[in-house]
């Protein structure tokens, strides 16, 4: 398995200098980068040019997170959103390809956080879901891509909040760059098994978000089964990403789309932020191998 981090562990704001961190979770122990793929909209390709060098350079792998606003809804029951999703999708694909990034995972089937003051029919909704990520699939494939559908918890999306539903969406997609992707901090709160849901994933799943329930980077007497979501890893021989998408700081808009607001950092220095991601990822290889 390769591992990595979410960059916006150090971020208050989403938009963030890619290349620097690099280096940075090459030195803490890390694999992989993840970057959020559409502010790369607003990035030079030259700029997106020398990330991807960088990467190379440093052998780190760089995947890609996106959460899609309404008016990027893929699902949407208004044509003109949903093509306005694809048209941003087509840009941000080509910013992926420039930037040599070969993955995108989220809540990609819909929009992101959702907003339950809207009325919303989840059977026509999921049926639009599948329709229009099996062409995005396609069209993701022109450049490369895979794709994960991140099964979210309840407050924060209604499509997919189990992992059997995922796999089902996922089955009746049916395009083979079009892949399952878990995250422990939304399994913790819907999934009655975080060992059968992974199995049940099985060779569908395609990328792993770890954290603790609180969003801590994952750590050794923490409040999640480390141990058992590795059994079942192992049961099903994932020898793919795992990436911690922490968040610990209080403020900013990064604080305040992840509704932090006690600060789980205790104001620490970079550091210690620092000192804690590698600590995690050691625990994780070590335990997971
Ligand atoms: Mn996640």
């Amino acid at each position: 398995m390769k591992y990595g981090i979410y960059y916006s562990y150090w971020e208050k704001e989403w938009t963030a200098d890619y290349i620097g961190y690099v280096g940075k979770v090459k030195k803490l122990g890390f694999d992989i980068l993840e970057v959020g793929c559409h502010f790369m909209l607003n990035m030079e390709d030259e700029y997106l040019l020398r990330l991807k060098a960088e990467a190379e350079a440093q052998g780190i792998v760089l995947t890609g997170g996106y959460g899609p606003d309404a008016a990027h809804n893929i699902a949407s029951p208004d044509p003109q959103i949903v093509k306005a999703a694809f048209d941003k999708y087509e840009a941000t694909f080509k910013k992926m390809k420039t930037a040599g990034v070969k993955k995108l995972g989220g809540g990609l089937y819909s929009y992101w956080p959702v907003d339950y003051n809207v009325p919303f029919d989840k059977k026509a909704d999921l049926e639009r879901a599948i329709n229009n990520i099996r062409e995005l699939a396609d069209m993701a494939a022109d450049y490369d891509i895979a794709l994960g559908m991140e099964v979210l918890n309840r407050f924060e999306g209604y499509l997919l909040n189990i992992c059997e539903e995922a796999v089902e969406f996922v089955d009746k997609v049916g395009r083979p760059n079009v892949k399952v992707m878990l995250d422990t901090f939304h399994m913790n709160i819907e999934e009655d098994s975080f060992g059968d849901a992974i199995r049940l994933a099985g060779d569908r799943l395609g990328h792993l978000h770890v954290g603790e329930a609180n969003r801590r980077p994952p750590f050794a007497g923490g409040r999640i089964p480390w141990k058992e979501i590795g059994e079942a890893l192992h049961d099903i021989n994932y020898d793919g990403d795992v990436v911690m998408e922490p968040f610990v700081r209080m403020g900013g808009t990064v604080g305040k789309d992840i509704r932090i607001w006690h600060d789980l950092s205790n104001g620490c220095p970079e550091a210690k932020l620092d000192e804690d991601a590698a600590k995690s990822v050691k625990f994780l290889r070590e335990l997971w191998g």
